[in-house]
């Protein structure tokens, strides 16, 4: 068996451990880095997944002082959704032993967790951030996703779609962010609940998420808003 990944529990890891070799292995940075180091096809799956879990660390976070508040652009393609926070529910269903709404208390009581990372867009503008929220596994294992999951759908209120490899989702410094900067979390970057990660490119990291929906394969004619026009899929930094 490979090893387990210090983020997972076991069964979530026995779950990713046998899910199919394409949900894991496609394209991507950890995939790219994994495979020009040490893979090849012809590898066993197992000793491929190993390899990927094991390349695939925390990224190095920047220092709070090193946040520049005015590098982020805002970067919203269909309006600005005002989302009402005491009306808000985050859906977390599908692939899950126990569909969720949760609201915005619920995710307060779930641990902490502070990045600083660089949000990079592929327009050409990046800008070191510092969010604070959930961590998205903490989220999906509170639902308890199946293994059959290999992918994850993320609704917007804007209409804006994308969707993630489970593995990158359960990555620790992949945050449902509800504060940005020591403040809350603005409305025009995505109040009440935005993704953040360092791991993907800012068009994978949506804003005014709504409903997160594990799913066991992509629909090739509905991959992401970005997607569905020609961007890469994995997006991965
Ligand atoms: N719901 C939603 N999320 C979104 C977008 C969007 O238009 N709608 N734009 C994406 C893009 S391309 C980028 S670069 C970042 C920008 O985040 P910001 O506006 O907080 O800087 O949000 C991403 N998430
Ligand atoms: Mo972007």
């Amino acid at each position: 068996m490979p090893r387990q990944p210090p983020w997972l529990n076991r069964r979530q890891f026995l779950g990713l451990a046998y899910s199919s070799g394409s949900s894991l292995l496609l394209g991507g940075c950890a995939l790219n880095r994994f495979s020009e180091g040490v893979g090849n096809a012809t590898q066993p799956l197992n000793e491929r997944i190993e390899a990927l879990l094991q390349g695939k660390g925390k990224v190095p976070e920047f220092r709070r002082d090193q946040v520049d508040p005015g590098a982020l652009l805002v970067n919203s393609f269909n309006g600005m959704p005002r989302l009402d926070p005491a009306r808000y529910r985050l859906r977390v269903e599908g692939l899950v032993r126990q569909p969720l709404q949760l609201n915005l208390a619920d995710l307060a009581a779930l641990p902490q967790q502070e990045i600083t990372i660089r949000h990079v867009c592929v327009e050409g503008w990046a800008a070191i951030v510092n969010w604070s929220g959930v961590r998205l596994a903490d989220v999906l294992a509170l639902a308890g996703f199946s293994s059959l999951g290999g992918y994850l759908a993320i609704e917007s209120a804007d209409q804006f779609f994308t969707t993630w490899d489970i593995t990158s989702a359960l990555h620790p410094q992949t945050l449902l962010a509800t504060g940005m900067n020591g403040a809350p979390l603005p409305v025009v970057n995505g109040a009440p609940v935005r993704l953040a990660s360092p791991i993907k490119l800012g068009y994978k990291l949506s804003k005014w998420v709504t409903g997160l929906e594990v799913i066991p394969s992509l629909d090739s004619l509905r991959r992401g808003t970005w997607e569905d026009n020609g961007y890469e899929w994995f997006a991965g930094l």
